[in-house]
């Protein structure tokens, strides 16, 4: 074998054993694309001798036909062959695909379909697992076909027994290798063209003619640039927040214009969805509240609770942000090309900024049949949606909308309205490509190479070299790590690092490759948080900025907020939802929270009220920082996914995670501090408060790959 067939085998390999070790489950695909083109077996490069190994052992051919080790009701051996163009189509199941096998003495061997599954990252290839037959012992090399919907794939070469023997290669036969996608970072965000944001725009505005709704529609690219805005004649000119709060309290009531409110919920679509994960505005609403799922009792708050406060207009990281941070409001979807992320659309056209508050009753917002029916030709695939991503056991929602409008689409040219917002395609990315610790991301140049930190002055800050140690560590822990949102089962997280010195200065980001874009801006407040909350001055920090009301109830829960406790952002977070302990119903607030009389998604506590001043400045067009505290110029963050760093007992900084499950990215945090961690005395789990001890981190089970 030549090592150009070797290496293509080492790529598909540990893919594959990834997503197999599940076990034999179906994944249905439930695509409308129809099987047109005949499904490939894959080969290597250099004959037609198939990709092929050993389901369990991992073993290459030769394969015996009993199994050397029984896994399980019978000693057969299974064997995943790979093959390209073979998407099952709805209703269909592993019966559907037959497999036969042709020896020497031209005897056909049908083998059973047991897996047909996604290969984790590489979409172009789909996994198949077959039985052999006892009958095939030691015949040498078979000739292999898979057949579906009565279109049948070239023929591949497998050796049983032994290799060699067998009859010819079929006649014209070529090796068909195949074409693995590599992650490679693009220069422009991704790939949309005029002609097709003139496209989404054009059936978004159909659409809602058609339902005889007047609205504003955003799209953006992959990093929320926006490449075009269309505000329909009659469109409401602005929205107003609103959820459960008061009026008047945190942002409730507070009028903005419509065209923000659609770039928010645009831009949620395209920071919150990448290759492995697609979700909307309503996954974001739901993740949000102070229950998850919302509306149940006594259930803790949602994993990505306070995420609507990040990417925010007066953020110093992520640029450009989105004009209202990210929205919960149905409306906003992400738009996909070939099962790639490159963007996002929004409407908004009702009036009010919200998030349901009911999942349970699927109603069908206009704004979201209207997204529904823009992306039309630019779906997300079905296996990576939401609602096939599950967490803690409860599905997330995609969308409602199950059969979007699908009026005849009017030529742009004619459209009722305005470009507000002149239409331009995919704009550069500001992430480079870089490697850390052996692990392949981008980087964005403000923050690469990295630096030491300056704060504290002294032998203790963190240098350059910690900080590629911190985050070489925490990377290399995301790559073997489990992913909780990302489909096919069996992906490692992707996920944004970033480290902090104790003020809060931004030492270094990086982001794996296809890890979501919001996490940018949120690991960069994840890790000022717990340097903030961690540091000696985080009490005097706050009375100073005029929130001695927060400082106080901290103390009186025995928290002096004076260096002597080291504070994860999951401690933190604890510390900030509308219940204490959180979701536990009928008790009183954590200290940073505002009760649950006058809580809301946007009167959240001390989070909001930190920025709410600097944050409607910058709506209206003023460049500030978020908060008027320097430690924290884009806000802080309130769910897990944050350790602060401490060399020789003194706090020098802190490390925050973004991108996968709340626990993952807790773990992955714990990874890149390892070495750097507080005296076990100081941590956070050490502190009760109410009689109730506060966490510090929580792990999954079973992380790794
Ligand atoms: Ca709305
Ligand atoms: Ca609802």
């Amino acid at each position: 074998m030549l090592s150009g067939s070797h290496s293509r085998f080492r790529i598909l390999l540990p893919l594959c054993v990834a997503a197999l070790v599940f076990g034999f489950v179906l994944m249905q695909f439930d695509e409308a694309s129809a099987q047109s083109a005949s499904p490939v077996l894959v080969s290597h490069e250099d004959s037609i001798r198939a990709i092929s190994v050993e389901s369990v052992t991992q073993q290459h051919e030769p394969f015996s036909t009993m199994a050397p080790i029984r896994f399980g009701t019978d000693n057969q051996t299974r064997i995943m062959l790979f093959a390209m163009n073979l998407t099952l189509q709805i209703g269909d199941t592993v019966a559907s695909v037959s497999v036969e096998a042709e020896d020497f003495a031209h005897r056909i061997y049908q083998l059973p379909v047991e897996y047909i599954g996604a290969v984790p990252d590489q979409p172009w290839a789909t996994s198949v697992v077959v039985r052999l037959s006892d009958d095939m012992n030691d015949v040498g090399d078979v000739l292999v076909r898979l057949s579906y919907r009565g279109l049948a794939s070239n023929r591949v070469r497998v050796a049983l027994g032994h290799v060699g023997g067998g009859l010819p290669d079929d006649q014209g036969a070529v090796p068909t290798p195949g074409t693995p996608i590599p992650f490679a970072p693009s220069a422009t965000a991704g790939n949309l063209s005029i002609g097709e944001v003139q496209t989404i725009l054009s059936q978004a505005v159909s659409a809602a003619a058609s339902l005889n709704r007047a609205v504003t529609v955003s799209v953006t690219d992959r990093e929320a640039n926006v490449l075009g805005i269309f505000v329909m004649t009659g469109a409401p000119a602005t929205t107003t927040i609103r959820s459960v709060g008061t009026i008047g309290r945190g942002l409730e009531g507070t009028v903005v214009p419509a065209t923000l409110a659609a770039t928010s919920k645009a831009g949620t679509g395209s920071l919150f969805s990448t290759s492995g994960n697609a979700f909307t505005t309503r996954t974001a609403g739901f993740i949000i509240q102070e229950h998850f799922p919302p509306g149940v009792q006594f259930r803790s708050g949602g994993p990505l609770y306070g995420v609507q406060f990040s990417s925010l207009p007066c953020s110093d990281i992520k640029k450009p942000a989105l004009p209202l941070g990210l929205s919960g409001d149905p409306g906003g979807l992400p738009i996909y090309k070939d099962g790639v992320a490159v963007g996002g659309v929004g409407i908004e056209g009702d009036g009010s900024y919200t998030v349901d508050r009911d999942p349970a009753d699927f109603d069908q917002p206009f704004e979201e049949l209207i997204a529904a029916s823009a992306v039309r030709g630019f779906e997300a695939p079905a296996l990576i949606r939401a609602d096939n991503i599950f967490v803690d056991g409860i599905r997330l929602p995609y969308s409602n909308v199950t059969n979007p409008p699908a009026p005849a689409t009017l030529n742009f040219g004619s459209l009722p309205g305005v470009v507000s917002s002149p239409i331009r395609s995919a704009q550069t990315s500001v992430f480079v490509p870089a490697n850390v610790g052996g692990v392949a991301g981008e980087v964005d140049t403000r923050f690469f190479p990295f630096s030491g930190g300056a704060v504290p002055a002294g032998p203790n800050a963190l240098t350059s070299t910690d900080v590629q140690t911190i985050i070489a560590h925490a990377a290399q822990q995301a790559n073997i790590t489990r992913a909780a949102i990302r489909q096919p089962l069996g992906s490692n997280a992707r996920v944004t690092i970033a480290v902090v010195d104790a003020a809060g200065t931004v030492l270094g980001v990086f982001r794996q490759l296809d890890a979501p874009v919001f996490g940018f801006d949120v690991s960069v407040q994840k890790a000022r948080t717990a340097a903030f909350y961690s540091s000696a001055t985080a009490s005097a920090l706050l009375r100073g900025a005029g929130f001695s009301s927060y400082a106080d109830r901290a103390l009186a829960d025995g928290l002096k907020l004076d260096g002597s406790i080291a504070f994860t952002d999951r401690a933190g977070g604890f510390l900030h939802r509308p219940f204490f302990p959180d979701g536990i119903n009928n008790t009183a607030a954590g200290p940073f929270s505002t009760e649950l009389s006058e809580w809301s998604p946007f009167n959240v506590g001390l989070q909001l009220d930190l920025i709410k001043t600097n944050l409607l400045a910058a709506i209206g067009g003023a460049g500030v920082p978020c908060s008027t505290i320097p430690n924290l110029p884009n806000g802080i963050q309130i769910f897990p996914g944050s350790v602060p760093v401490y060399k020789n007992g003194v706090l020098v900084g802190a490390v925050g995670i973004s991108g996968d499950g709340v626990d993952q990215d807790d773990l992955i945090s714990a990874g890149g501090g390892n070495g750097y961690s507080p005296a076990p005395e100081i941590r956070s789990d050490q502190v009760f408060v109410r009689d109730v001890r506060l966490p510090f981190l929580k792990f999954p089970r079973s992380p790794d790959l």
